[in-house]
């Protein structure tokens, strides 16, 4: 047995291994069921009882020696594998990035925000749940209006003296900056809005807007005029003619809807003005003196001019996108087409 043991661990030694393989093949003929080191633990049952010591412990150390040797080849067959797998380039140029572009809602609000910045004006922002107070109450809305009925505006709580509910305009902002801020105010608020439409080609229950208000001593409705007609040059070129049409706002009195000549088809008339040469972009008016009270301002004192727009109509006007649906529904094929309309 002597022999035996001195034997295996000479081969054990000895062993060239390349591959994995060849590692397992060694250690299932030594250490496996059948294995020869199995097989003189086999034989050790038969040693004669004064020898036993010490054949167990030389058994015990080869078998310690034979694993730790199986482990040795293994390790060294293992780093021979990865040595001859093929190596990484790393002079490869990397993967560029998938760059994603600006929503055509968010380059033209900040379009008409920039041009108001320009003008003199503040960006104000306020929350989207707001009260029935900020909303409708502070703004001269009677208390039976429409707009205050479950169809028209979603309601956060109701059966309250002052509901919450998610704005259905930005003027509510406004309200607040009235409420805080010291006069001369000069304030576009731009955000998110929200009615209970049914959704389809030309509205959708969730919308952005831009608001702006002015209110100053003597402000005047030519202020308004003159304002507007520079804004639409700026937005839509130096060309473009304004007119006004008579409104309603319960805000607002006297109150107008503006219109843009077509600058499609230079006022000739096509498919995108309906022939009439003129495309309406927005509604203003002079603030309500009941509005003005309502937020502390003295009305004898002061007047002031109000205007608001829907930035997706905007933007339809602006690139003729045929379908309000498309700013909602994050399709890459649409957005991708208003990837060079600004710098990134
Ligand atoms: C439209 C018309 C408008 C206003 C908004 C306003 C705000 C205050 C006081 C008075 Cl705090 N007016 N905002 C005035 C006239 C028209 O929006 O067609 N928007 C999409």
């Amino acid at each position: 047995m002597k022999e035996q043991i001195e034997q295996i661990l000479a081969e054990l030694g000895d062993l060239q291994t390349k591959t994995m393989k060849d590692v397992e093949d060694a250690r299932v003929r030594f250490l496996g069921k059948k294995g020869e080191i199995t097989k003189l633990f086999e034989e050790f049952r038969t040693v004669a009882p004064e020898m036993k010591k010490e054949f167990g412990k030389k058994l015990n150390e080869l078998k310690q020696q034979a694993a730790a040797r199986i482990e040795e080849l293994k390790a060294n067959a293992e780093q021979a594998a990865m040595d001859a797998a093929p190596k990484e380039d790393l002079t490869m140029p990397g993967e560029p990035y998938q760059l994603g572009s600006r929503h055509p809602v968010s380059i033209v609000r900040k379009e008409i925000v920039d041009i108001f910045r320009k003008f003199g004006y503040d960006v104000a922002e306020g929350p989207e749940i707001e009260d029935d107070y900020h909303v409708f109450e502070a703004l001269n809305f009677a208390p039976n209006h429409p707009a205050r009925d479950m169809q028209d505006t979603f309601f956060v709580s109701a059966g309250h003296p002052n509901p919450l509910l998610l704005r259905t305009h930005t003027s509510s902002v406004q309200v607040r900056t009235m409420e805080k801020q010291s006069l001369p105010i000069r304030v576009v608020c731009p955000g998110r809005v929200f009615r209970n439409e049914a959704i389809s080609a030309r509205a959708h229950c969730i919308f952005h807007q831009i608001e702006g208000l002015y209110v100053d001593e003597n402000v005047t409705f030519a202020d308004l005029k003159q304002a507007i007609l520079l804004f639409a040059r700026e937005m839509f070129g130096p060309e473009t003619k304004i007119r006004m049409r008579p409104s309603y706002f319960p805000f607002t009195e006297p109150s107008a809807e503006v219109d843009v000549s077509c600058n499609i088809c230079k006022g000739k008339g096509c498919n995108i003005c309906k022939g009439t040469g003129w495309l309406e972009i927005l509604g203003c008016g002079m603030v309500d003196p009941n509005v003005l009270e309502a937020s502390g301002i003295d009305s004898k004192k002061y007047s002031g001019f109000a205007f608001g727009m829907g930035v997706e109509r905007i933007a339809m006007l602006k690139w003729q996108v045929n379908d309000l649906r498309h700013y909602f529904e994050n399709d890459l094929r649409f957005l991708k087409e208003f990837s060079t309309c600004v710098e990134v």
